[in-house]
């Protein structure tokens, strides 16, 4: 499992889903791959801090379930917070992420995704599931993407494949076994890579957009068992996009950190690449 040494640029022509290819051409373009993961109790503060970060990511990863629901006044302020959110993410060129990890049988995913008080299908670009159901979570989530606006060439989904917490079953044979499942029929053009902690199999064709979270430069967990690594360190190991949240929304100063993120990351791709890599 080598980590590829192709660039964004390159892959941005060659990926085999529409929202992969979307992706890699802002990050060449936006020179990022940074993607912020806004884990903060208020829907305005999240707004605000994406008005300040937009320039420096190419993802915004939400967990809109984790807003308390008091800081809505009505289910138009749902909606209204995620066409804000959308809004954002035309401004400055990113795309969106809600972090759903949906885990259920395809027939109980295809509701979750497309309706409840959410809708993620209505305005997530990009959302993820779990493996452990069974590909039948690949079909389920499929049919909803491709009825909304624009079907799959504005929807991606991101298998975990594996997870930075400590004692995770989510790794070894588990996190090949999901590689596999990304192979099937219902997932082509849909299933864009993988939430893991570095590079996962790639064979003759294939492109796998691996994203990482559990990535910091301060500290090296927490005290629930979140791990962290550089984001030198999983870039290196294969990882295609940084994700980071409290690095940057519980600093100080956010904006200087995602910039300093940002630019952690894009080094550490341009050494993968192996060489100056301008895009
Ligand atoms: P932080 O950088 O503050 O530890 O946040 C990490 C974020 O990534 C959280 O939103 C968490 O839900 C998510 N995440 C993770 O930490 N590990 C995983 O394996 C998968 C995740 O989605």
């Amino acid at each position: 499992m080598s980590p590829s040494t192709d660039t964004y640029a390159q892959r941005a022509s060659t990926h085999p889903t529409p929202l992969g290819r979307k992706l890699l051409t802002i990050m060449s373009r936006k020179k990022t791959n940074l993607c912020v993961s806004l884990d903060t109790p208020s829907p305005v503060e999240i707004l605000s801090l994406l008005a300040d970060i937009g320039p420096y990511i190419c993802l915004a990863k939400t967990h809109i379930d984790a807003i308390p629901f008091t800081a809505f006044s009505s289910f138009e302020d749902v909606h209204q917070f995620t066409a804000s959110l959308e809004a954002l993410a035309k401004e400055h060129d990113f795309l969106l992420f809600e972090d759903r990890k949906f885990a259920d049988i395809g027939n109980t995913v295809k509701a979750q995704y497309g309706s409840g008080i959410y809708k993620i299908a209505d305005w997530s670009h990009i959302t993820n599931a779990h493996s452990v159901p069974g590909d039948g979570i690949i079909a389920g989530l499929r049919e909803v993407a491709e009825g909304v606006e624009g079907g799959l060439e504005n929807r991606g989904l991101l298998l975990l494949a594996e997870m930075s917490s400590k004692g995770t079953l989510a790794k070894g044979a588990y996190r090949d076994t999901t590689v596999e499942m990304a192979r099937g029929e219902k997932a082509k053009g849909w299933v864009m890579g993988f939430i893991a902690q570095g590079a996962v199999e790639t064979r003759e064709g294939e492109d796998w957009i691996v994203m990482t979270p559990g990535v910091n430069l301060g500290v090296k967990g927490d005290a629930l068992g979140q791990q962290y690594n550089t984001p030198e360190k999983v870039v290196l190991g294969g990882s295609d996009i940084i994700i980071v949240g409290r690095g940057i929304v519980a600093a100080a100063d956010p904006v200087k950190e995602a910039v300093r993120y940002r630019d952690a990351g894009w080094k550490a791709y341009q050494k993968r690449a192996g060489r100056e890599v301008d895009e």
